[in-house]
């Protein structure tokens, strides 16, 4: 059987703190602004919280640039806040898990500082240095993800140092013991202190090939980056040396594992990280080129299928519909239309509630915010964007309309705009100017009037995350699709012998009928939303969900 796991058991609320609640007016959300929210979270019933990076940096990509490790970003507060933080969620039996941002550091932390003084500086080998190629261009082909080169030249000493995301995020070279040393130390500060855990940034890229081969034609930069030849090593001396002296729950992002590589990073028998995000749900309706392209149901119930099989006995994984990364569940895989933005909320906080692995919620998503009207490229502040564009003009290739009708679409800002608290100014997220704009539907779609309507997808996602914890089949119940090819309803099982959950979704407006598959003995309805049960029939109105039961527990 599964071995029992309180991170199993988690339900998994993500907090972006820039966006979250703004408590001193500077237009950027901060930790007392989460203090002061903690009720809300203990209220909605969420378990764990994944803090976005919280430490001292310049903010090129938005904290994910980190310029001292042991210290909270001066926008966001004091140590003493973060105290607090921790403190208030533990009260509320919370855990915390926070961000490790540790592929690379920001240009400005002191050991690249430090670095950039010559070839003999005592923390060179931190970063990964080249000379350049014979005709002075960068030492391989490599692109950041960012745009441009994953290499930038340091003028002073002639070589280029690498990066694969912004120039001011140098990668750290993982292969200087002194710099896993360092990591150590500094994971050992926040345990110490009392977090429960980490998300790790791009883990599967610590361990590069020393010998930099050139990407190859057709391949994606992240398959090229991850797994590199000591990673395993890395993750196995990470867990020997400092997790395993701790009662904590690590996650690592899988950008650019498959199955099988994502598979030996959580089979616990290797002692690496306990579970891992896939990237399929969020690249599966992208085209090769990133631009969305139609996608069908079936192909989608097909990611959460593979999930689920990767979880054997030995492994386990997450579920999620968006991070700080993507645009908004209810824009992308729902409907948000004033007809069924509500009801199609709630269809997607049902699956990923019932679905086996810790799920995921982000800010926001518990009610439905939506995707982010843009009609201007000013308006993004995602490095990403701004970088893509800089470069489409530097190569007289940049068209605004097109790049619009893009990012409308797939922008990471989408989910990066203030959280919607109340119909009032700035939704109450600040009463000051918010760093990014705040969607203008917020007078109608926030937090407070959500939680207003006993009807409404808040008070529905609280008895889902509810659920969830009452039944140890949506945690240890195998999965099994019901209905696999069907169009438009994703009905499946959860079950432990004679046991069982179903979850039936309605996955578009027209309504439907659903027989499920024959049961043994009678079925009862857990919880449902414009659906009724008449036998073993399931009666779905447009966007509803049946979850029901069979057997003893
Ligand atoms: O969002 C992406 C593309 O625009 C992804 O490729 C993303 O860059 C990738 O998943 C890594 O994300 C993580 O590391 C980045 C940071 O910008 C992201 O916010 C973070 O989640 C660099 O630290």
């Amino acid at each position: 059987g599964i071995a029992r796991r309180w991170w199993k058991e988690a339900v998994a609320y993500q907090i972006y703190p820039r966006s979250f609640m703004d408590s001193d007016g500077d237009g950027v959300g901060d930790l007392a602004g989460i203090v002061s929210k903690l009720d809300y979270l203990s209220d909605l019933g969420v378990t764990m919280v994944w803090l976005s990076p919280h430490y001292d940096s310049p903010n090129a990509d938005n904290g994910y640039d980190i310029r001292d490790y042991r210290a909270v970003m001066s926008q966001f507060g004091t140590m003493d806040d973060f105290d607090a933080l921790l403190d208030g969620l533990h009260a509320r039996g919370i855990r915390l898990i926070v961000d490790l941002v540790v592929n690379h550091t920001s240009n400005e932390h002191a050991w690249f500082a430090e670095a950039r003084q010559g070839k003999d500086a005592a923390t060179r080998d931190y970063y990964i240095w080249r000379d350049p190629a014979p005709d002075g261009s960068p030492p391989n082909n490599w692109p950041s993800f960012f745009s441009g080169p994953a290499w930038t030249l340091d003028e002073a000493s002639g070589q280029y140092y690498l990066h694969l995301f912004a120039a001011k995020q140098p990668d750290l070279n993982w292969d200087n013991p002194a710099v896993r040393g360092e990591v150590w130390d500094l994971m050992r500060f926040w345990l110490d202190k009392g977090v429960d855990g980490f998300r790790m940034d791009v883990i599967p890229f610590i361990s590069k090939d020393p010998a930099l081969p050139d990407l190859p034609a057709g391949i994606k930069p992240q398959k090229h980056y991850a797994e590199g030849p000591r990673l395993h090593d890395y993750l196995r001396e990470m867990r020997r040396e400092v997790l395993s002296h701790y009662d904590c729950a690590t996650v690592g992002e899988g950008n650019g594992l498959d199955q099988d590589q994502m598979r030996r990073v959580v089979d616990e028998r290797r002692e690496e990280l306990d579970m891992i995000f896939q990237f399929d749900v969020v690249e599966f309706d992208r085209d090769a080129a990133g631009n969305p392209r139609d996608w069908t149901l079936p192909e989608f119930k097909e990611i959460f299928a593979r999930q689920a099989d990767s979880m054997d006995a030995h492994g386990w994984t997450t579920v999620y519909l968006a991070n700080h990364d993507t645009t908004r569940p209810v824009s992308r895989y729902g409907d948000d239309s004033a007809e069924w933005r509500v009801a199609s909320t709630k269809v997607l906080n049902a699956l990923l509630l019932t679905q086996k692995g810790t799920p995921f919620l982000y800010q926001g998503d518990e009610f439905g915010m939506t995707n982010f009207p843009f009609t201007a490229i000013g308006q993004f502040q995602d490095i990403a964007v701004r970088n893509a564009w800089a470069a489409a003009q530097a190569t007289g290739t940049a068209d605004e309309a097109t790049f619009l009708t893009r990012l409308n679409r797939t922008s990471r800002d989408h989910t990066r705009t203030p959280m919607q608290w109340d119909a009032s100014a700035e939704g109450g997220f600040t009463s000051g100017t918010p760093w990014l704009p705040v969607n203008p539907n917020s007078a109608e779609i926030n937090a407070t009037s959500a939680m207003a309507d006993p009807n409404g997808a808040w008070a529905f996602t609280r008895a889902l995350i509810e659920l969830r914890k009452a039944q140890e089949l949506l945690v240890y119940g195998d999965y099994r699709d019901l209905a696999p090819d069907h169009p438009q309803v994703f009905a499946f099982a959860r079950e432990i012998g004679a046991d069982g959950i179903a979850v039936v979704l309605n996955f578009g407006a027209s309504p439907q009928t659903f027989a499920l598959p024959d049961r043994p003995g009678p079925v009862r309805e857990l919880l449902a939303s414009d659906a009724s049960l008449i036998g073993s029939d399931v009666m779905l109105g447009g966007w509803s969900v049946m979850i029901c039961a069979w057997g003893d527990r």
